[in-house]
């Protein structure tokens, strides 16, 4: 067995504990999800693997405990975050992967830290888990799933387009505050 894949092993089963039932089974969709679309686009399995199985890892923590962690550590809470603390289970996660499971790797981290409201100029590992964790078997209820699913495979800037406009136009039907980096991430590359 390669390093990566022995490293994947050990963090899927770390994930295991750490995560409800429900989130550990969207953790896998998410990770062979990326790992495929890896595959396709000429970006290393393993290392979006990685980045699928850790995507998550701070979903389990309470508000609380995210903004603990985030003080603590000097990483920055935007208004938008302190009223929306969910937000920082992406900021926070990259934190987790770097300081508890021994994450070195700048992409791999970055993907993480981008995974809910993308940011413009996403490296390609970055879209890869961005569209992972919209389009993976688990996920239902999305307009469109299986033209974005197929488009996934086929060129990623446009299926990054489709799920920012899907995740947008759910975020307006319900109401819920727009973080001004989803907005910048969909103005970015709309354009
Ligand atoms: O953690 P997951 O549920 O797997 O997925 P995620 O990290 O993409 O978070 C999903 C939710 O995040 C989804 O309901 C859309 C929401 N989201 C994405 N961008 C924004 C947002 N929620 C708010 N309030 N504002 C945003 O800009
Ligand atoms: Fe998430
Ligand atoms: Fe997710």
């Amino acid at each position: 067995m390669s390093d990566s894949s022995a490293i994947n092993n050990k963090l899927m089963n770390e994930m295991r504990k750490e995560l409800d039932e429900k989130r550990f089974i969207h953790t896998l969709g998410v990770a062979y999800t990326a790992a495929m679309l890896a595959e396709v686009h000429g970006e290393d399995p393993e290392a979006a693997m990685t980045a699928g199985l850790l995507h998550d890892c701070a979903k389990g923590l309470s508000n609380k405990k995210r903004i603990d962690i985030c003080n603590k550590n000097r990483i920055p809470i935007t208004e938008v975050e302190y009223r929306n603390p969910f937000l920082l289970h992406a900021k926070v996660g990259k934190f987790l992967a770097e300081n508890r499971y021994g994450i070195k790797d700048d992409d791999i981290l970055n993907a993480i830290s981008s995974h809910t409201t993308g940011r413009p100029d996403m490296s390609r590992l970055e879209k890869i888990i961005y569209i992972s964790d919209y389009i993976e078997p688990g996920r239902k209820h999305a307009a469109d799933l299986d033209l974005i699913r197929k488009q996934a495979f086929i060129e990623l800037d446009t299926a990054l387009l489709m799920v920012l406009e899907g995740t947008l136009s759910y975020l307006r039907s319900a109401e819920n505050e727009i973080d001004p980096m989803t907005q910048e991430t969909y103005d970015y590359y709309k354009k």
